[in-house]
């Protein structure tokens, strides 16, 4: 069989295994590691069980726990703690994609993509050698192009340097985590629904010339053309992709459980377009949830959202 064959074989399994990410120490406000326990009391695998009749199989993995008490001092924050987060989840992960299943991971907070993307493209590396091509798709208000205190853009907040890590910027151990690095080629990134960008970060989606899209270009270009563009680099630019759903990308309106609401976010119908594409698109070799903050959440609405969502990219489209 080609690479190419192993891949698309993977694929046509169908086959999903959640995988909770409780960790939080990523960000200055705790809570987000409660996000599995909401989405699954929001009937999350009754949700995805429900598409077993479209010949969709998801399994539920559990959680990978994190420590809960940081570490004081430490440049990024909770360093120590996101380390040794960071190898068990990729481990984790990589049992997920020997068993022949795709990884839907629940946050958490945002830092734990890096240990997410960094299976997917050991996975990937596996079967199509060093470069192999791995596109991300992160849908959030942030690009999460931070880089540690000292530099230029200075939170300390892990979960706001993702995408810095896997472009091989940063802390050394989470750049080249799994013993190689970087994990991703700016050409083979897009982002989506971007609100709150930082100067600093501006010029790096400038200078790199990140596919971006803020919810200026959602008003502008409409969300539809926008699901074509970037499903269109992942489809032309990549063997694979893994999609990244921060949930503040959605308006705070309707997912007012996360740490930093902006308004001016996607609404329920633009979410649920991107994730529509991401049903029908091939090479979806990772999805994540991320973010979730239930005790900011009225009536569990964000994470019946978050739910809503995950069912849709898995293949429960409307027509
Ligand atoms: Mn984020």
């Amino acid at each position: 069989m080609t690479s190419r064959g192993a891949i698309d074989g993977f694929l046509r399994e169908r086959s999903y295994e959640i995988v909770g990410a409780a960790f939080d120490l990523g960000s200055p406000a705790r809570g987000t590691a409660e996000g599995p326990r909401a989405l699954r009391e929001a009937r999350l695998m009754a949700q995805l069980g429900s598409l077993e009749k479209l010949g969709v199989s998801v399994t539920d993995g559990g959680d990978v726990t994190g420590a809960t008490e940081g570490t004081p001092g430490s440049n990024p924050r909770n360093l120590p703690e996101m380390l040794s987060f960071s190898s068990d989840l990729m481990e984790r992960l990589g049992e997920t994609y020997a068993s022949g299943r795709v990884p839907v991971v629940i946050g958490g907070d945002h830092s734990i993509t890096v240990p997410s993307v960094a299976a997917a493209a050991e996975f990937l590396r596996a079967l199509r050698g060093d470069d192999a091509r791995l596109g991300l798709l992160y849908v959030d208000a942030h690009p999460d192009l931070e880089l540690p205190l000292g530099s230029a853009s200075e939170s300390g907040d892990l979960h706001g340097m993702s995408v810095s890590h896997l472009l091989g910027y940063g802390v050394d151990e989470l750049a080249n985590l799994g013993g190689f690095g970087p994990k991703l080629d700016p050409s083979r990134i897009a982002m989506v629904g971007l609100r709150d960008v930082l100067t600093e970060e501006r010029e790096i989606i400038r200078e790199r010339e990140i596919q971006a899209y803020s919810f200026i270009d959602v008003e502008r270009l409409g969300i539809v053309e926008i699901a074509k563009r970037v499903f269109g680099l992942m489809a032309e630019r990549c063997d694979g992709f893994v999609l990244s759903f921060d949930i503040d990308a959605c308006d705070p309106l309707e997912a007012p459980a996360v740490l930093y609401p902006e308004p001016g976010g996607l609404t329920y119908r633009e979410a649920t377009i991107i994730m529509e594409e991401a049903a029908r698109a091939e090479g979806l070799l990772g999805l994540e949830m991320v973010e979730v903050c239930p005790a900011r959440d009225r009536d569990a609405a964000t994470a019946k959202l978050a739910v809503s969502l995950l069912r849709t990219a898995l293949g429960g489209i409307v027509l």
